[in-house]
C-alpha cells in the first residue's frame, strides 16, 4: 500500500488484541473471538482504527499460536470460522479494520509440511525447511536460539539438524525454496480475501538466512537479520499480495537498522506500510542482555528515538509502541506502578503518542494495567520466560534473584487476564484463568476506568482524537529539546502552521524548567495534560513540572 500523504494509517491509532487473554465468553479460562466481539463496543469508545489479532490460526499452543499447525483454520479454542466472519463483519460496521499475525518465518513442527519432512526425507516438504548435516559431529554451528539453548535440533531419523530460530517445535521455513514463497502468498491471499485489512508480519526480517550458515562469535543474529534476499522477497510479495488488495502492512523486525527500516518502509512502497523496531526497548538492559534488572537509561532512550524520529522523517513510517504480548507493562517499567501510576501512566502516553508513526495500544495499556507481580515459578506460563528461569539458575544466580529479574521482563507481564470488572477473575472468564489475574484487579479495571472521567482510558481517547485533529502530529518534524537532561523528555514537533512541544517529567521530583524563547505564550495553548491546569492558559516561561508530569504545548504559527 503506498506511502502517499494521506494513508487512513496515518491518523489511525491500532489496538492489539491478545486473544487469549482478553475475553472469555465460554467458561474456558482462556479467551476467545466472540469475547472479542463482545468488546468491539468498548473499543469503539476508546477511538480505535484497526485491531491487530495475534495468531488465531490452528495451532498446538506452545508459543500461543505463534507456532502454527494450519493456516487456513482457525484454532477450536478461540472458536471457528463463522466467529471469524463476524467479528470481521461486525468490526467493519462499527469502522473498525481487522489486521491478522501471519507467522511464516517458521511454523509448527506439527504442521502438515513438517510432517511431512520428517516422515521422508525425499517429500517434496523436506526443502520447506532448513536442513544441515552435522558438523564435527554435533551441531552445523554455534547459532543460539532466541529462547535460548542452540539453534539446531538433530532429526535422529535422517541424522540431519533442523534450524529453529525460535522453539524447537517452530521450524524454520526455508524461504530459498520458491514453493515456500508461493505458500506464503496463497495463505496471505486466503485471508485478504475474507476481507481482512491488512497483516501484521512476525520477525518478517529473519526470514532469509545466510546459505553458508557460519559459525558466529556471537549468537549468529548477523548471519539472519536483514539477511541477503529480505527485501527481493518483501517486494514480491507486495507485489502479488498487499498491493493488490490494499492491505496494510507492519514488520515485526527483530535487531533492525534504520536503514533497512527505511527500505522496509519506504514511501514509494515496494515493501510495507511500516515496521517495528525495539531499540527504545533495551534502553533498560544491562549490556543488551534483557535477562537483568536494571533503571531505565533515558538519555539514551531519548538519542534512539531521536535518532529513528528523524530518520524515519520523509523516508518511511514507524509502528509506535510500548507494549505488547512480549514486552512487560510499561507503567511497571519507565514509570510508577505505585504512587504516581496513573500520572505516569498519561505521561508515558504523550510522550510517545505525538511522535511520529502509527501508535499501538496493547490490551489493558489504557486502563494502565501493571506487571502481575507473579512470585513463584508456578505463576509462570511463557515458554521462554521458564527456560530462561532454569538457565539463570544454571548459572549460579540465585531463585530470588531469579525471580525477581522475571517479575519485570518476562513476557507474562503482559499476559495476564485484561481486567473488566471487579467481579471474580476480573471479568474475564467465570472460571480460573489459564494465566493468573494481577490482584490489583479490583482497583484497576475498565468499568472503574470508564466511570472516572480522569482516568488513564480518557487520557489515550484524547489523544487518539488529537492525532486525526492535528497535521503537526502527522507530519511535523522533530528535534529533542534537552538531549542531555536527566530527568525531562522534551521534543518538539514542526509544520510551517503548527508547532508542538511534548513535554515529559520521567521522574517523582519537581523538575524547573524554562520554555524555549522563541515559544509565542499568547498563541500557545496547553492541548493535553495530566494534572489540573488553570485553564489552558500558560502565565511564565518558567515552569515546575510535577512527578511525572506532562505537557503539550501547540502553538500557531
Ligand atoms: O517475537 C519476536 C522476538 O524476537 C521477540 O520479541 C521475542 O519475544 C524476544 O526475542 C524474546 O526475548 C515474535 C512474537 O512477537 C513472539 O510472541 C513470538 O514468540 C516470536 O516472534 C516467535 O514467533
Amino acid at each position: 500500500m503506498k506511502n502517499t500523504h494521506n494513508e487512513w494509517w496515518h491518523k489511525a491509532t491500532i489496538y492489539q488484541i491478545y486473544p487469549k487473554s482478553f475475553c472469555d465468553s465460554g467458561g474456558k479460562g482462556t479467551g476467545d473471538i466472540q469475547g472479542i466481539i463482545s468488546k468491539l463496543d468498548y473499543l469503539h469508545t476508546l477511538g480505535i482504527d484497526a485491531i491487530w489479532l495475534t495468531p488465531i490460526y490452528c495451532s498446538p499452543m506452545i508459543d500461543n499460536g505463534y507456532d502454527i499447525s494450519d493456516y487456513y483454520n482457525i484454532n477450536p479454542d478461540f472458536g471457528c470460522m463463522a466467529d471469524f466472519d463476524q467479528l470481521l463483519l461486525t468490526a467493519h460496521q462499527k469502522g473498525i479494520r481487522i489486521i491478522l499475525d501471519i507467522v511464516v518465518n517458521h511454523t509448527s513442527t506439527e504442521h502438515q509440511w513438517f510432517q511431512s519432512a520428517l516422515a521422508d526425507k525425499n517429500s517434496p516438504y523436506r526443502d520447506y525447511y532448513i536442513w544441515q548435516d552435522p558438523r564435527n559431529g554435533g551441531e552445523p554451528n554455534n547459532w543460539q536460539s532466541k529462547f535460548g539453548g542452540n539453534a539446531w535440533k538433530l532429526d535422529s531419523k535422517s541424522g540431519q539438524y533442523y534450524l529453529h530460530l525460535f522453539a524447537e517445535q517452530q521450524a524454520d521455513l526455508n524461504w530459498e525454496n520458491p514453493k515456500v514463497r508461493v505458500e506464503v502468498e496463497n495463505v496471505i491471499s486466503f485471508w485478504a480475501e475474507k476481507g481482512v485489512d491488512g497483516f501484521r508480519l512476525d520477525v518478517i526480517n529473519l526470514i532469509s538466512k545466510q546459505a553458508s550458515f557460519p559459525e558466529d562469535d556471537t549468537d549468529g543474529r548477523k548471519f539472519y537479520t536483514d539477511g541477503p534476499h529480505v527485501h527481493q522477497y518483501l517486494q514480491r510479495l507486495s507485489e502479488s499480495v498487499f498491493n493488490k488488495y490494499g492491505s496494510v502492512t507492519v514488520g515485526e523486525m527483530s535487531s533492525t537498522t534504520l536503514q533497512h527500516c527505511q527500505q522496509y518502509s519506504a514511501t514509494d512502497s515496494k515493501e510495507l506500510s511500516m515496521v517495528f523496531n525495539f531499540h527504545h526497548l533495551k534502553t533498560d538492559y544491562k549490556n543488551g542482555d534483557k535477562w537483568t534488572n536494571a533503571p531505565l537509561d533515558l538519555l539514551q532512550l531519548k538519542q534512539i528515538f531521536n535518532y529513528w524520529q528523524q530518520g524515519m522523517h520523509n523516508k518511511g513510517w514507524s509502528a509506535l509502541f510500548w507494549c505488547n504480548h512480549d514486552q512487560p507493562r510499561i507503567v511497571s517499567r519507565f514509570g510508577d506502578d505505585k504512587k504516581y501510576r496513573v500520572q505516569s501512566a498519561k505521561m508515558l502516553a504523550s510522550a510517545l503518542h505525538m511522535m511520529q508513526g502509527t501508535p499501538y495500544i496493547y490490551q489493558g495499556e489504557e486502563i494502565a494495567m501493571t506487571n502481575p507481580h507473579y512470585q513463584s515459578i508456578s505463576q509462570y506460563r511463557d515458554l521462554e520466560s521458564i527456560n530462561m528461569y532454569k538457565i539463570m539458575l544454571e548459572e549460579g544466580k540465585s531463585e530470588s534473584e531469579v525471580l525477581d529479574i522475571l517479575a519485570s521482563k518476562s513476557r507474562d507481564n503482559s499476559r495476564s487476564p485484561m481486567q473488566w470488572n471487579e467481579h471474580a477473575q476480573a471479568g474475564f472468564s467465570t472460571v480460573e484463568p489459564w494465566i493468573q489475574v494481577a490482584d490489583n484487579y479490583l482497583a484497576i479495571n475498565v468499568e472503574n476506568a470508564l466511570l472516572d472521567k480522569n482516568s488513564v482510558f480518557y487520557h489515550y481517547q484524547k489523544l487518539l482524537k488529537l492525532r486525526k485533529q492535528l497535521n503537526v502530529i502527522c507530519h511535523g518534524d522533530y528535534i529533542d529539546l534537552e538531549a542531555d537532561h536527566e530527568q525531562l523528555f522534551c521534543y518538539q514537533r514542526t509544520t510551517l502552521q503548527q508547532k508542538l512541544l511534548c513535554i515529559n517529567n520521567f521522574s517523582a521530583d519537581n523538575v524547573d524548567y524554562r520554555l524555549p524563547n522563541d515559544l509565542d505564550l499568547d498563541n500557545t495553548k496547553n492541548i493535553i495534560c495530566n494534572y489540573d491546569w488553570i485553564g489552558n492558559e500558560l502565565m511564565s516561561k518558567n515552569i515546575t513540572l510535577r512527578p511525572f508530569e506532562s505537557i503539550v504545548l501547540l502553538q500557531q504559527c
